[in-house]
């Protein structure tokens, strides 16, 4: 087979056709041809579930097309990894690489894994979607793991993060985290107690680093948040359909989507307030004004923070003031993009 002239655009072809056969044929072609695994990785696949992302986040695919089209990735990374992972080798560390408690995102989890055992020279565990900590801390009280990979795609996982960490530092197990929701700087890993943040899966291939990371006990007021009560979204929902009477007349469903999406920024907040890193609730607030335009204008779901802040300011102070800080700069950005009127 010979290579496409252009591997990325073939390649999202076979994913748009649903094609599995099409889609493992071209990146073991690849490998023939003597693309490393780890390009064929970050230049072909990952790519490709971006733009899957991207129609799905759009509308313009359904879910049921991002589930089949990522399941097209998936067959072809599994079929990259059995014609590249040599069969034998003389392993000098044993990797586990997990997703941190709550995290369903796998997918990117075993490409780092695929990075780091295509040489060979690693052995390396993939533990699967949503770790629980204390499951954790079971399979590494084996103690045949050298190091641990936690990868975290949602930023609202980051208190699972924390949690895994704090297990396995329990049992002097160092940790390398990485995965979108660390965002593009050691900042919020280092927040969360891990010993090393990367982006390129190729760090595992070094040696581990040492045992600095400080683990920290997730604050009372960040487990409040990120566990919160449904009675303070109930609150928060009425303070909202007062504010905004026009909204009184969504459908049953959309009230239930809508305390959702309260929930989901409640949830970012505790994990800002873990990093201290507000922008993690202001991209949330974004992405939220992005998916609900021309259903409510960015204005109703600042608006409306504002009233969540308000809600959750008795029991959350510090909660309530990055949530505050989070709604000014996602104002000033929408605002400078000339998005929809906050006013
Ligand atoms: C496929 C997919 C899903 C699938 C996952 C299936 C699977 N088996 O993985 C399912 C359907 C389960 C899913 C669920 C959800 N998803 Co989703 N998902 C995606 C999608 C389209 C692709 C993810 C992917 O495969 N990425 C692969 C590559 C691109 O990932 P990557 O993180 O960059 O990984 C690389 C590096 O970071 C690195 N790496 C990763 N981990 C680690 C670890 C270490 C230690 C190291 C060193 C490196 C490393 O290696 C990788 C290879 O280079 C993304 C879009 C996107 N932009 O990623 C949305 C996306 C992440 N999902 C999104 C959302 C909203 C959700 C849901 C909340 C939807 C819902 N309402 O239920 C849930 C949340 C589930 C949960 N709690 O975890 C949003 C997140 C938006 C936001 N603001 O955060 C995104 C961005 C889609 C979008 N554009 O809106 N999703």
């Amino acid at each position: 087979m010979s290579a496409p002239a252009d591997p990325c655009a073939a390649y999202f072809r076979t994913v748009e056709e649903f094609d599995l056969h099409g889609a493992s044929d071209l990146v073991v072609g690849l490998l023939d041809d003597g693309m490393p695994v780890d390009r064929i990785i970050t230049e072909v696949l990952a790519p490709a579930q971006v733009s899957i992302g991207q129609r799905w986040e759009s509308g313009q695919w359904s879910v049921a097309d991002e589930h089949v089209a990522t399941s097209v990735t998936e067959a072809a990374l599994a079929a990259l990894t059995y014609a590249a992972v040599p069969r034998r080798g003389e392993h000098t560390r044993h990797v586990a690489v997990a997703c941190v408690e709550g995290e369903w995102h796998s997918l990117p989890a075993r490409m780092a894994a695929a990075i780091a055992g295509a040489t060979g020279e690693l052995r390396v565990t993939m533990l699967g979607p949503s770790m629980p900590a204390e499951q954790l801390h079971r399979r590494l009280s084996v103690g045949d793991i050298d190091v641990v990979a936690l990868s975290c795609s949602m930023p609202t996982n980051l208190v699972g993060a924390a949690r895994c960490i704090a297990v396995a530092h329990d049992l002097e197990v160092p940790v390398v985290v990485g995965g979108r929701a660390l965002g593009a700087h050691p900042r919020r890993a280092q927040a969360i107690g891990a010993d090393a943040w990367a982006v390129d899966a190729g760090v595992l291939l070094e040696p581990p680093p040492a045992l600095t990371g400080r683990t920290r006990d997730v604050p009372t007021e960040v487990l409040l948040l990120d566990t919160v009560d449904d009675a303070i979204i109930g609150r928060a929902h009425d303070r909202m359909l007062g504010a905004f009477p026009r909204l009184s007349s969504m459908t049953s469903y959309q009230h239930a989507r809508t305390r959702e999406d309260l929930g989901w920024i409640v949830r970012h907040t505790a994990a800002a307030l873990l990093t201290d890193d507000a922008s993690i609730v202001g991209d949330a607030l974004t992405w939220l004004c992005t998916l609900l335009r021309g259903f409510a204008p960015a204005s109703v779901i600042t608006g409306t923070a504002q009233l969540l802040a308000e809600t959750l300011e008795p029991q959350a102070p510090a909660g309530a003031a990055i949530l505050r800080q989070a709604i000014d700069t996602t104002e000033g950005g929408l605002r400078l993009v000339g998005g929809d009127r906050i006013t």
